[in-house]
């Protein structure tokens, strides 16, 4: 359960227990390890969940950080009668292999960063967590971290695996150039890929033909210790990887069969068959309340709590309850997660209420709005109404065209999110709006969870500060579609229904399928002057600063739908590339 009351009474117990345990070490050589190996045990098995995990990983610590005052005092006394040594100098105490005199406890040592450019690492903590109670030793170099700091940290604590995670699309490429770095340098041990972003068809093709040894798609934590255990198990490991070769290249096969099959529509064609609005007789364009602006530098939390999807938050736990009790809350009646899910989800309201009422995070963003129109597969935007369809535009955002060729039967037209905005050539006066939102304070608050060596409530807040962030989004386009620009005064929609987005208008944002390529929040940033306003920042992978933050655009035509845009032909990537000005490699990623 990870229950903490008890463990320092228990620990000591153990400790003054000198026949069975005669040094402070064997208490965690014995019932604290013994401990661990039946909850690893039982999370493999499905009978124990995320949440009691990372609690008892929790309560393992507080146990060792009781004894270690113990252990550093018989140490003490050791150096007075043998004098220092090397090995002394190595000294770290939460290092175990220093108390087990350098004879390694561990089942194996794994490296593990969120790649250069990202920020996030929920999926990647949680996997860290589990492999520690399964008594690997893991060496968590944390976010944004560069391939060279990754692999000199493998070699120096001579790692037997690598894993690399991320969440968005720009992360996929560090991670080949990570497996190109591996190969060069002659590194022969496993790379693990995970992460939101990451796929077993993106890894087969893109990854893995980079580096000779293993690289292995780990889906989720559960997962990870199975493929870590087999890869450092003698006796299967080169089964297992013979048996991951034939199954990517399996992958690789049907991918490249996939791709000679699927059939596209030219670029001139997918826009003639593109969403044709009738601008002239059909819906004419809202003006919004305001031209430019507005910062929200303080936003009021509370207001933001009844917004809160805690679906997603559930994902997170992985507490998801089957049907007919999926979703929340009917996950509580589940009868295998329900009372967890009920466990962490007070949990989760408890600190959610503590952290809003001293003020521990701070929600800031902003929107904007301004007149725009469309130029086939572009939206111009302009500074003020007088100046639209002029050839100086304040910006321009760039668009991307579905080009797979849909069904026979199939009426629907070869979308890109240009056609929800009036054209040039209608004359019509169009507007389009962004945002920008984030929820700050939760590094501030993990680096003190950080110091308890709390990582139950780490992955608590950043799980909460997410929450936080899409309220914020969610909040923030109702207001947006009733208040500052209005083009929905009256709408009253209850909770639920805007979770199933049946308001007007879209927002889709830079990096979701509508609009995949990250790059056009640069472009945002620059026209909201959104870094200098709010101090979201980007990184040079354009991942935002804070790691829970949300931007998109907003669109206004009740026909704007979202889509996917889906594989693009080479006539829309080199087209893409002229009109962005960048070269078509830079398109192409
Ligand atoms: C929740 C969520 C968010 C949260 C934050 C998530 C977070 N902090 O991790 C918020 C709302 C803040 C968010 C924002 C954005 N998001 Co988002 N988000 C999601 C969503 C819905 C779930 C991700 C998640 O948290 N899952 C739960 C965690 C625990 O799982 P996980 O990280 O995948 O980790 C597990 C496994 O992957 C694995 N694992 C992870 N790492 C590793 C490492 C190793 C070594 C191993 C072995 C295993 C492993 O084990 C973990 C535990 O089981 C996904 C869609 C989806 N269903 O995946 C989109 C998604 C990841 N988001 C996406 C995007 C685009 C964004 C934004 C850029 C949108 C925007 N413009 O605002 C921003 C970026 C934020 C930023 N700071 O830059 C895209 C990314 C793809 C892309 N094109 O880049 C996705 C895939 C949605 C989509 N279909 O387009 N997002």
């Amino acid at each position: 359960q990870g229950i903490e009351k008890y463990v320092t009474a228990d620990t000591e117990e153990a400790r003054l227990n000198q026949e069975k345990y005669p040094r402070p070490l064997n208490v965690i050589e014995g019932p604290l390890m013994n401990g661990m190996k039946i909850v690893g045990d039982l999370f493999g098995a499905g009978k124990m969940f995320l949440p009691q995990v990372i609690k008892s990983a929790r309560v393992m610590k507080k146990a060792v950080g009781h004894l270690i005052p113990y252990m550093e005092k018989e140490r003490e006394e050791r150096r007075a009668t043998r004098g220092s040594t090397e090995e002394e100098a190595r000294y770290s105490p939460f290092n175990l292999c220093y108390w087990f005199n350098f004879q390694d406890p561990y089942n194996g040592t794994i490296v593990l960063a969120t790649v250069k450019g990202d920020v996030h690492d929920i999926g990647k903590n949680i996997v860290g967590v589990v492999l520690g109670c399964n008594n690997f030793r893991v060496i968590d170099l944390g976010v944004m971290t560069p391939c060279d700091k990754i692999l000199k940290a493998a070699v120096e604590n001579k790692a037997d695996i690598i894993g690399l995670s991320g969440l968005i699309t720009p992360s996929l490429d560090e991670m080949i150039f990570v497996a190109k770095e591996m190969e060069r340098l002659a590194i022969k041990i496993p790379l693990l890929i995970g992460g939101a972003t990451t796929s077993k068809t993106h890894t087969a093709v893109k990854i893995a033909p980079r580096y000779s040894a293993p690289v292995i798609h780990v889906l989720d934590a559960s997962k990870s210790v199975v493929v870590c255990s087999q890869l450092l198990d003698k006796s299967v490991k080169d089964d297992f990887f013979e048996e991951i070769l034939e199954e990517y290249e399996e992958i690789r096969q049907e991918h490249y069969e996939s791709l000679k099959e699927r059939r596209y529509l030219s670029l001139q064609q997918a826009r003639r068959k593109g969403f044709h609005n009738d601008w002239l007789s059909g819906y004419k364009p809202v003006k919004p309340k305001f031209i430019g602006t507005k910062v929200f530098e303080d936003y009021d939390l509370q207001r933001l709590v009844e917004y809160i999807d805690w679906k997603p938050f559930f994902d997170v736990w992985q507490l998801r309850g089957k049907y007919p009790n999926r979703g929340f809350p009917k996950v509580f009646n589940d009868k295998s997660v329900g009372e967890e899910a009920k466990r962490v989800y007070n949990d989760a309201q408890n600190l959610l209420q503590k952290l809003i009422d001293q003020k521990k995070l701070q929600a800031r963003g902003v929107v904007g709005f301004w007149p725009a129109q469309s130029v086939q597969d572009d939206i111009h935007l302009y500074a003020v109404e007088e100046v639209v369809g002029s050839s100086q535009p304040v910006a321009t955002f760039y668009g991307l065209r579905q080009q797979a060729e849909k069904d026979s039967a199939c009426t629907d037209p070869y979308y890109c999110l240009s056609d929800f905005i009036a054209p040039l050539d209608s004359g019509i006066c169009d507007y389009l709006g962004l945002f920008a939102v984030a929820c700050f304070g939760v590094d501030e608050l993990c680096n003190e969870f950080r110091k308890q060596d709390d990582e139950y409530s780490i992955i608590m807040v950043k799980a909460l500060g997410d929450r936080l962030a899409e309220a914020f989004a969610e909040e923030l386009h109702e207001r947006v579609r009733r208040e500052f620009w209005a083009y929905c005064s009256t709408e009253q929609l209850e909770l639920s229904d805007l979770r199933r987005i049946k308001y007007e208008g879209i927002r889709p944002a830079p990096g979701y399928p509508s609009q995949p390529d990250h790059t056009e929040k640069l472009t945002m940033w620059k026209l909201a002057n959104i870094e200098e306003t709010t101090g979201i920042g980007l990184t040079e992978s354009l991942a935002m600063v804070p790691a829970s933050a949300v931007s998109g655009l907003y669109f206004s035509n009740p026909k704007s739908k979202y889509f996917a845009v889906g594989k693009i032909c080479k006539d829309q990537v080199e087209d893409y590339a002229l009109r962005k000005n960048l070269s078509v490699a830079e398109v192409e990623k």
